[in-house]
């Protein structure tokens, strides 16, 4: 959803004659689903993980129960990536995807 609608916004702007630099310092938001979580400290650890990468902004993180949570990733796209993200949280023991 907000990445359709971040493609969409891209396209509107290009279409107006904006260059794609005057858009590197827009801030991406994307969720994730976040495996192997067991309890409410879990999502402290994944946020953690989250901060050390470079160009996230912002981290929330949640334990929805049953071995399920989320996070929901600010980050500059300049910067970082949505692979380099799920690489973070899974090297920190809670596969995710999106
Ligand atoms: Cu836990």
């Amino acid at each position: 959803m907000l990445r359709t609608l971040f493609l969409s916004s891209l396209i509107a702007l290009s279409s107006l004659g904006l260059s794609a630099p005057a858009l590197a310092a827009e801030l991406q938001t994307i969720k994730l689903e976040v495996d192997n979580m067991t309890c409410s400290m879990c999502p402290y650890t994944v946020k953690k993980a989250l901060r050390k990468v470079d160009g996230v902004t912002a981290v929330k993180a949640q334990y929805e129960g049953d071995g399920k949570g989320w996070a929901e990733v600010t980050f500059d796209p300049a910067k970082t990536d949505v692979q380099q993200l799920i690489q973070a949280s899974t090297e920190a023991g809670y596969p995710a995807h999106q």
